[in-house]
């Protein structure tokens, strides 16, 4: 039996937890896979993956252990000595994506902020941009995280009110909009800033050559391309990075979530040695970034990723999950959209609201999440399996009808 309700523990937290957030009304306790039980033996399948954290499904076996046996060895030494995980993993992952360093962090923001930070060191160090002057483009509806430099050039007030004085230097244009980048271009602007897939927005797929063109206005100017893929990385959208889906390379690359298999904050960005070079002894760092269990946990969590070509499955079953999604024909969903395993369902004005429908799926016993009040986003672990899939399609046809 379990040691608290699930409502004695939604009342708890509401008294001692700060109300940050609106979490659907379940409470998980267990989880393995892509199924979580409630304290009342409920069970449910996960199709948000904790926003994409979570591709290798719950408690990876093998990343389970690699945690353990790291945790029977060693854990914490900071970066003032060295430890014998983190040159191993900075191999591992600069080979892996095909870059020549990396730099270590724990979570997506602190690696967004990194990147910031090369790119304006970068902007006045390398291409002479005067001293205060950088200028970072950034897109309309963008999410990378929630510092409050990030949150100074969000455009979603929810998010950014009231937090004020605002740090300066980025220049908001509208997403998917290359022509805009363009001309939004100047002499001191060092990096474009752009998520392959808005995934808070709501899944908002770009045109197909969006980020080729992106890739060709910053050659042109001499200015980084940086893709955050905080959540489109790591076999999410059907290949390991959501960049290659247009075939080009950006110069940052942003990562986290799913770097730590669902079970560590791992983060990182990726770059040649003439961005990264810009970081000198103590100017940047992180009482975490690089430990030897983050280091233990994300080489597994990449092993798990490749051994079981994640990507391939996120291809065929997202495929199959639009095609099944549309062929329901709601009366109540005006578009379906996304690529590989990262998908929404935009809901009608008619509909209603899409908590409605998000409270009726975990009656039902699948966990999604609305995102802007008429967005339903379906994002399972990457290791789902058509046969789950259909006992999650099943339900969201009878929610959906
Ligand atoms: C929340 C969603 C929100 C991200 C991208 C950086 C970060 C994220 C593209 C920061 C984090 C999380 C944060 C979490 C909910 C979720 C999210 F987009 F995934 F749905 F909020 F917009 N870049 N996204 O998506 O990474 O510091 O959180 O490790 O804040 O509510 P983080």
């Amino acid at each position: 039996m379990a040691e608290y309700t699930s409502l004695q523990l939604m009342e708890m937290e509401h008294e001692y937890g700060a109300h940050n957030y609106h979490p659907l009304e379940v409470v998980i306790a267990r989880a393995e896979g892509v199924w979580v039980w409630d304290p009342e033996g409920k069970k449910y399948m996960d199709c948000l993956a904790a926003y994409s954290a979570v591709n290798q499904g719950h408690r990876h076996p093998r990343i389970i252990q690699a945690l353990k046996d790291q945790a029977d060895r060693l854990t914490l030494t900071s970066r003032a000595f060295f430890n014998d995980r983190w040159p191993q993993f900075a191999r591992k992952l600069a080979q892996t994506v095909g870059k020549e360093m990396v730099l270590p962090m724990n979570t997506g923001a602190e690696a967004v902020e990194t990147a910031i930070k090369a790119a304006r060191r970068w902007g006045y160090e390398k291409k002479g941009v005067p001293a205060e002057q950088a200028e970072i483009i950034v897109m309309c509806e963008n999410f990378h995280g929630r510092t409050t430099t990030i949150v100074s050039f969000s455009t979603d007030d929810v998010a950014r009110a009231n937090y004020g004085p605002y740090t300066p230097g980025f220049k908001l244009v509208p997403y998917n909009d290359v022509e805009a980048v363009r001309s939004a271009i100047t002499p001191n602007t060092v990096a474009v800033l752009v998520e392959p897939i808005q995934g808070e927005a709501g899944v908002m797929v770009p045109d197909d050559g969006y980020l080729r063109g992106l890739r060709e206005v910053c050659d042109n100017s001499n200015t980084l391309l940086i893709c955050d893929e905080v959540q489109t990385g790591f076999c999410r959208t059907g290949k390991l990075f959501a960049f290659e889906h247009e075939g080009i390379v950006p110069d940052i690359i942003i990562m986290g979530k799913a770097l730590g298999g669902g079970v560590y904050p791992v983060s990182a960005i990726a770059a040649d040695k003439a961005v990264m070079e810009v970081f000198t002894p103590g100017s940047h760092g992180s009482t975490f970034g690089g430990n030897p269990l983050a280091c233990a946990v994300a080489e597994a969590s990449i092993d798990v990723l490749l051994d079981e070509d994640l990507a391939g499955n996120a291809q065929r079953l997202g495929e199959y999950f639009r095609e099944n999604l549309r062929r329901m024909n709601s009366p109540k969903v005006d578009i379906v959209r996304g690529k590989g395993l990262l998908n929404a369902v935009v809901m009608n004005r008619e509909a209603g609201k899409a908590r409605k429908y998000t409270t009726a799926l975990k009656e039902s016993g699948v966990l999604a999440k609305e995102t802007h009040d008429w967005i339903i986003r379906f994002a399972p672990p990457l290791t789902v399996t058509r046969d789950e899939l259909d006992w999650a399609l099943e339900r969201i046809r009878t929610v959906l009808a």
